[in-house]
């Protein structure tokens, strides 16, 4: 029979982003690390990392959100959840390469046993009358960090299952081998990893939906005038050691000063289009060599302007978030793009921030750029100290692959009081968003919760409204677009 258009898999459009090795490994590393539990050597007892739970909820969502923007570059349907336990799960599995022999396969529309659907229905509806009293069945109030370790299986699994990671197994023993789903360096490869997810993460959302808007009102001396975006390989600097200072004594010379509140729209080094294309690397996994496609930025610097209207030197915390624009009213789609310390603003000046694409604190750290430098990734790290410095988003999936005729999405960047958030970067290792804690004790490195200022409904539903006024947020157009070369600033070899 000829295959109509209706028999294409269109899941298969998005296999180069979900069978990504340093995609998976990122995934791997921050179970091992940031999720759940880690064991002190010491008392050899479990330990429970500062903010798990929340770390749970916003590292899957931040996941999403990037898989999100994908599919709808691909013009793809958005993700469904997977809240139909009984109802044949359409998508079917088989891992790719030599993991076929490792991990089991599972048909289009299989269905899972009945015993376990029942089983989950009931820690559904368990988790669903905590929500709605504000409480679990002990009477501790609920927050975000036990709502996501309870979710998450991490606490409460007595009365409450540990949804997620019951979901996990249940779904990877639908196949004869236990499946992908089962391994977390594996697991993200199955499409319905990304369905179950969606579903826990609009469980949470429930709860979430029930608190008030953020209350910006108290903001800072400080205004955000604009942020200008350059490619780092068109500016007039040099690439070695000084880059950063070159960079920093350009955007001043040329943004700041006598031209701060000059229009730079028309600047030839300013562009409101990033780039994104494709390479490829052979890459081998369990004996196999194939040939993978990867995504990869174009590399660019951030310039941001700011006023500091005090008569005090003001430390700033700058938190950058972008979203497909069709999807900016989505709170849960905005993907955080960086979160840093942004230096001291002196008293009464007008200051240009520069910053490098590449220092992001989603990415793992230092970024992982020449295909040489990506395959060091591969290694399994089994030592979870070992592994927080490989923690991080991997730096070749920074943006989203945008369009080949561009793609909109707006920029949102918005200022926080470093003295209140303290946003350290000791050292150039991890990543401070997804990695966090560089101890099993220590605190997350954020005093604010995590995806700030979106981690709570906006104001009237409406991210305008929500962000409207203030002077230390600023929305700016911007468009991705998915292009075939660019001349690099580093060997790639
Ligand atoms: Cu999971």
């Amino acid at each position: 029979m000829a295959a109509g258009p209706e028999d294409i898999d269109i899941e298969l459009f998005m296999n180069w982003f979900r069978e990504d090795p340093n995609l998976n490994k990122h995934y791997e590393c921050w179970n091992l690390v940031c999720n759940q539990s880690g064991f002190d050597s010491k008392s050899l007892k479990r330990v429970y990392r500062d903010r798990n739970g929340e770390m749970f909820v916003y590292m899957y969502r931040q996941m999403l959100a990037r898989y999100d923007a994908e599919r709808l570059g691909l013009n793809l349907p958005l993700t469904r959840p997977l809240d139909n336990y009984r109802a044949p799960i359409e998508e079917g599995y088989e891992p790719n390469g030599s993991l076929v022999t490792i991990f089991g396969s599972r048909k289009a529309n299989s269905v899972l046993d009945n015993t376990t659907v029942q089983e989950i229905e009931k820690y559904r509806v368990s988790i669903k009358q905590a929500i709605e009293m504000g409480k679990f069945h002990d009477g501790t109030e609920i927050d975000i960090n036990l709502l996501g370790a309870v979710v998450s299986g991490a606490n409460m699994r007595n009365y409450y299952g540990g949804l997620h990671a019951r979901g996990h197994v249940a779904i990877a023993s639908i196949s004869n081998k236990p499946g992908v789903m089962s391994a977390t360096r594996v697991a993200s490869r199955d499409p319905v990893f990304w369905r179950w997810h969606r579903h826990i993460d609009n469980l949470i959302n429930l709860w979430e939906e029930k608190q008030e808007p953020n209350d910006f009102s108290n903001s800072p001396p400080v205004k955000l005038r604009d942020v200008i975006l350059a490619f780092k390989n068109e500016l007039p600097i040099g690439h070695e050691e000084t880059e950063e200072e070159e960079a920093a004594a350009f955007g001043e010379k040329t943004f700041g000063g006598g031209n701060f509140d000059k229009d730079v729209s028309n600047n030839e080094y300013v562009t409101n289009e990033l780039q994104t294309r494709m390479k490829s690397k052979f890459w081998t996994y369990f004996g196999l060599t194939e040939n993978i496609d990867y995504l990869f930025p174009r590399e660019f610097y951030y310039f941001f302007r700011v006023e500091n209207t005090s008569s005090s030197p003001f430390d700033v915390t700058f938190r950058v978030f972008l979203v497909p624009e069709e999807l900016a009213e989505s709170r849960r789609h905005w993907i955080e793009l960086d979160k840093f310390k942004g230096g001291t603003i002196p008293p009464n000046s007008k200051t240009v921030v520069c910053r490098s694409s590449d220092m992001s604190s989603v990415v793992r750290q230092p970024p992982r750029k020449t295909r040489n430098e990506l395959d060091v990734a591969h290694g399994t790290t089994r030592n979870p100290l070992e592994a927080f410095y490989d923690c991080g988003w991997p730096y070749h999936l920074l943006l989203p692959r945008g369009r080949r005729g561009g793609m909109k999405f707006k920029l949102l960047v918005f200022i926080s009081d470093w003295s209140q958030d303290k946003v350290p970067r000791k050292s150039r290792f991890g990543s401070i968003s997804f990695g966090g804690n560089e101890s099993l004790y220590s605190k997350y490195p954020d005093n604010k919760p995590m995806g700030y200022p979106l981690d709570r409904p906006f104001k009237n539903n409406s991210y305008q409204e929500t962000f409207a006024g203030l002077n230390n947020a600023i929305i700016r157009d911007v468009s991705i677009k998915w292009v075939d070369e660019w001349q690099e600033v580093f060997d790639d070899d």
